[in-house]
């Protein structure tokens, strides 16, 4: 199955890729989005959370493999030092410089050790998102990540007395007003870069709705950059994989698989409208109150087949809006120096929504569309399993998705600041 390209200018608009049982597009929204009312309410609702979790392991003794001595907290980008941002930077560039441990025989386009990490996200896209494993499957990418960053190329991080365990997000409601300006963007040395450069004649994003779906096509502004990444850290930086789906002003990958090699400067259009429009700090309030694993994951990912993305989508496109190469192609996202961030900021997202009922929370999962090990059951395919397996390739160790249920159980031993 290849997406094809249906929108004006916003390549790779999931959502729309497929067909199936249209849902009128606002069915399932809430009818709150209001960023500036909810900020102070989802921060205390949050603050409300976190203080029951480090409730929750203070009651453990000495000896449980996660409890409040061992636990490790994972901060947002711009609460970091700036040492610290900056070996996290530092640990990324490693990455670029390191083999590939992928064969080329696997993926000509992998030519380094960060790419390894795009090749098994390119493979198994169509297994790891809309389906069961979703959640799961990337907080253990991410796990493999920071252990990759720690064990091969030396990262830190903040917390010297447990090595392994680090983490950093981005809080998609903390910049919402300008993601340009943020830590994160910004351009300055321990950023992930700053926007692309900035184009004066530049389409906006449409995103256009499928046939048989009501309503009005979703036209937001353009971003307020669009050209190359001149500035910080990854300036120079060369994308190596994809596009799997269509790019604005992007060769296609010489491989109808995305692998093959495709080596490209980054750029970006990184700018307000998406990132007001789906994911400010009321879908955070929102997510939190959803009662149920479906629910919750209509609105993180939108219902399919229609133009609502929510904020996974919304957070991805707020880092590439229009021509962003590569973090505007959903399958090779992973070779965008924010990907990872924002990715965070998903576990985050999660663990807290798993931590307000945690006995339902750390079992349930979606017997919906987005349950089944395809994407949106397509093609038709068992519903997953805690047993189910989690391959990560030539990443790292795979894993079970029982395992990824808690952050503070299992191999895992973290929470969120
Ligand atoms: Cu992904």
């Amino acid at each position: 199955m290849r997406a094809s390209l249906i929108t004006t200018c916003l390549a790779a608009t999931l959502a729309n890729v497929a067909s199936g049982a249209a849902i009128s597009k606002h069915e399932l929204l809430d009818a709150s989005n209001d960023h500036e009312s909810a900020k102070e309410p989802v921060k205390k609702l949050i603050a409300e959370i976190q203080q029951g979790l480090i409730d929750e392991l203070s009651k453990r003794g000495p000896d449980a493999a996660c409890n409040l001595d061992k636990v490790v907290y994972r901060r947002e980008y711009g609460d970091l030092t700036r040492e610290e941002r900056l070996d996290y930077v530092r640990a990324m560039q490693c990455m670029m410089d390191a083999p590939a441990k992928t064969p080329a025989s696997v993926s000509p386009g992998a030519k380094n050790r960060f790419d390894d990490f795009v090749v098994t996200h390119i493979q198994q896209t169509f297994t790891a998102h809309y389906s069961g494993n979703f959640q799961a499957w990337h907080r253990w990418f991410m796990h493999s990540w920071e252990k990759a960053l720690r064990d091969e190329c030396g990262y830190k991080g903040y917390q010297p007395k447990l090595i392994g365990r680090t983490k950093q997000y981005w809080d998609w409601s903390k910049y919402a007003e300008a993601p340009q300006d943020s830590p994160i963007f910004n351009g300055e040395d321990d950023s992930m870069g700053g926007n692309g450069e900035y184009l004066p004649d530049f389409p906006n994003s449409v995103i256009v709705l499928p046939e048989g779906v009501t309503g009005d096509d979703i036209e937001l502004p353009r971003g307020l950059g669009g050209g190359l990444v001149t500035k910080g850290p990854f300036a120079n930086m060369t994308v190596n994989l994809g596009p799997y789906a269509a790019l604005h002003d992007t060769a296609p990958n010489p491989q109808a698989d995305g692998l093959g090699y495709n080596p490209r400067p980054l750029k970006r259009d990184v700018g307000p409208a998406m990132n007001m429009r789906y994911a400010n700090a009321s879908t955070l309030w929102n997510l939190l109150h959803k009662p149920n694993i479906k629910e919750y994951r209509l609105l993180l990912e939108g219902p399919f087949n229609t133009g609502e993305i929510g904020p996974h989508g919304g957070g991805h496109y707020t880092i590439n809006l229009c021509s962003g190469d590569p973090g505007g192609d959903f399958w090779t996202a992973p070779a965008e120096p924010a990907f990872y961030l924002h990715h965070g900021m998903m576990d985050r997202m999660w663990s807290l929504w798993q931590a307000i009922d945690p006995e339902t929370r750390h079992v349930d999962l979606d017997a919906g569309a987005y349950g089944h090990r395809t994407w949106n059951n397509e093609p038709p395919s068992p519903l997953t399993s805690l047993d189910d397996t989690i391959d990560m390739g030539y990443v790292g160790e795979g894993s079970v998705i029982r395992e990824q249920m808690s952050t503070i159980d299992g191999p895992h031993c973290y929470l969120y600041k």
